[in-house]
């Protein structure tokens, strides 16, 4: 379950050893709200790990210029036709950008402008995804097995869960005959 390729190893060896590596992780009672499916998700255990996030500054915190990375590690599962995903996030500072690329398994990455428009794009080993300032992103696993994607944001951008918590995306992506659809 926790195969690790070969680029991101030095950084989980720095977190095996203690070196500043912060690991937080969200269960699915964390993303109450977030499902359209309230009868499916009330009968998934609240205590399930839905994912784990690994980061790293080298930097005293909100230095200027400085980037973060991170691992994100999304466990496969659903919640009616919908995918366990990500809360997801605008940037604190809307017009910092940030890069993600996938490592392991299968996903979708579900991207949202100010006005409201939402598109995805397909992860999987080697994807690379441009989030651009003022882009709310989440991520799915349309896959069955954990899906593992690499992130670097600068290290003044912080999170605004709440919007996103409040109103949603614009369209959600669900299983349609076996395929991601964004409805
Ligand atoms: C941070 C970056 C990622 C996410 C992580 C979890 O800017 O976008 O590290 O924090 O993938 O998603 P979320 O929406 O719970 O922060
Ligand atoms: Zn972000």
């Amino acid at each position: 379950h926790k195969k690790i390729v070969i680029p991101s190893l030095s950084f989980f060896q720095n977190e095996l050893k203690g070196e500043g590596v912060v690991k937080s992780r969200r269960t699915l009672g964390e993303l109450a709200g977030i499902f359209e499916n309230q009868d499916a998700y009330s009968q998934l255990p609240l205590d399930q790990l839905a994912y784990e996030v690994y980061s790293y500054l080298p930097e005293r915190e909100g230095t200027p210029g400085g980037l973060y990375f991170g691992i994100t590690q999304l466990y496969p599962g659903k919640v009616g036709d919908e995918y366990f995903m990500t809360k997801g996030h605008f940037h604190q500072q809307e017009d910092r950008s940030e890069y993600y690329w996938g490592l392991e398994g299968e996903g979708m990455l579900i991207l949202m402008d100010r006005e409201r428009n939402t598109w995805a794009e397909r992860m999987m080993p080697g994807s690379l995804h441009y989030i651009p300032g003022g882009v709310a992103h989440r991520v799915a696993n349309t896959g069955n097995s954990v899906l593992s994607f690499a992130a670097c944001w600068p290290s003044d951008a912080g999170h605004n869960y709440e919007e996103i918590a409040n109103k949603g995306f614009s369209a959600r992506l669900v299983e349609v005959n076996g395929t991601p659809k964004l409805r």
